[in-house]
């Protein structure tokens, strides 16, 4: 694996990188397909008549197809791509909102939601006068299932959950959560931003209506998202955003617009992060994904078991099945103490509420310290986030 930023020296201590819930490092070949995107191929794609707006097109439409096999969409209209995570469920929230919240109407959200999948809900119910419901979760993580079953109501018109917790870890049954939403003809939104680098993602297999993800938690680079659509619910809601490649003819009096997926995607694009997407999706491919989720898996129980022996741990987020996420506070330090003590010492973790709020509120804490695995994470790395806090343990207490 060829990372070359892993090679960074940091106060004169190995780079032992444990933010990757924030964002991934890029490989060596991500960064050269967007080099060589602006050094042989830039253009803007779908309109120009010329040579490199044709290549870059179809490399940009290949993408397209490769994301739909990789999540197993059933056509590549279903796949729009946005700036992230947060404007695919934007995008969502805004756009049902308008089509189909109305007074009285209910919105389930679970109670370890991301900012991302909170606020763009309730801006949608403010517009419409529509309400959140929250599913509750236990101590150690986990959804209560038998309160989100009673959450439902004749009023309820979309759910919005996360797959994996960016705070706990959590990996939630989607599933089961879109079964039980489907069976009462209501559709789900899943938040994949922590899911689709760890474990294989199959939107046909989830069976839910809307999955949305960011390519650079995936090993691409910033600035470009998913939002996966199923065709017949996307087909039906109104625009987000308006203006070129999005119609089909505009007139002063009236406008028409375009077929799916473009509908969606006004404006130019991010192109080379678009192919910089497809070079990480080779990459994870290369290195296969069950490897992947295996291994990461394997650090995990590591760190969790090494972790527990550092004087005045305390772990949140404690689910049987969890992702490569750990978060802690030691004793009553705050968040914010240790994870600069670790940054002396060369380990980059986060440190606050990771933009979870109302998980620090359910627990009563300020904010954690968060350690997070990707594919290129080793014992070694765990090992040195345990001796520095086992060096820096004393001067906290
Ligand atoms: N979580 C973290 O450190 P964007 O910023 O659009 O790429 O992703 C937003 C987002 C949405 N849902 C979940 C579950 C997420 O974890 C994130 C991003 C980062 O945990 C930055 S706050």
């Amino acid at each position: 694996m060829d990372f070359p930023i892993l090679d960074t020296q940091v106060y004169n201590h190995r780079l032992v990188y444990l933010d990757n819930a924030a964002t991934t490092q890029k490989p060596r070949a991500v960064i050269e397909t967007l080099t060589n995107y602006y050094l042989t191929l830039n253009s803007n794609i779908h309109r120009g008549a010329h040579y490199l707006a044709a290549q870059a097109t179809e490399r940009y439409e290949g993408v397209r197809r490769q994301v739909q096999a990789f999540i197993n969409a059933r056509s590549s209209n279903e796949i729009v791509f946005t700036r992230g995570t947060t404007e695919s469920i934007n995008l969502v929230a805004s756009s049902f909102g308008r089509g189909f919240l109305k007074a009285g109407d209910e919105v389930i959200v679970s109670g370890m939601e991301h900012h991302s999948n909170i606020v763009p809900w309730q801006l949608a119910c403010e517009l419409a006068g529509a309400s959140l419901r929250v599913i509750p979760f236990s101590d150690e993580g986990v959804l209560d299932l038998e309160a989100y079953r009673s959450l439902f109501t004749a009023r309820t018109r979309i759910v919005a959950c996360t797959h994996v917790s960016n705070t706990l870890g959590t990996i939630n049954p989607v599933k089961e959560i879109v079964d039980i939403a489907h069976s009462h003809g209501v559709p789900v939104l899943i938040d994949g931003a922590q899911a689709v680098a760890h474990m294989k993602v199959d939107v046909q297999q989830i069976g839910c209506d809307f999955y949305c993800f960011s390519g650079h938690k995936m090993y691409a680079p910033m600035g470009v998202g998913v939002m996966y659509g199923r065709e017949e619910l996307l087909s039906q809601l109104p625009p987000y955003q308006g203006g070129g490649e999005m119609i089909k003819d505009v007139t002063f009096e009236r406008t028409t617009y375009n077929e799916l997926p473009f509908r969606f995607e006004a404006g130019t694009p991010s192109v080379g992060d678009v192919l910089g997407l497809g070079a990480a999706i080779d990459f994870m491919q290369e290195q296969g994904i069950e490897h992947i989720a295996h291994h990461e898996d394997e650090l995990l129980h590591y760190a969790t078991e090494r972790l527990l022996t550092v004087p005045g741990m305390r772990l949140f987020g404690t689910a049987p099945h969890k992702a490569g996420v750990i978060s802690f506070l030691i004793g009553e330090a705050h968040p914010y103490d240790v994870g600069t003590l670790l940054d002396k010492l060369g380990v980059a973790v986060r440190t606050g509420h990771h933009c979870t709020q109302p998980i620090m509120d359910r627990y009563g804490i300020p904010g954690t310290v968060r350690a997070s695995f990707a594919c290129y994470t080793t014992h070694d790395d765990v090992d040195a986030l345990v001796a520095a806090l086992n060096r820096i343990a004393p001067m906290l207490t």
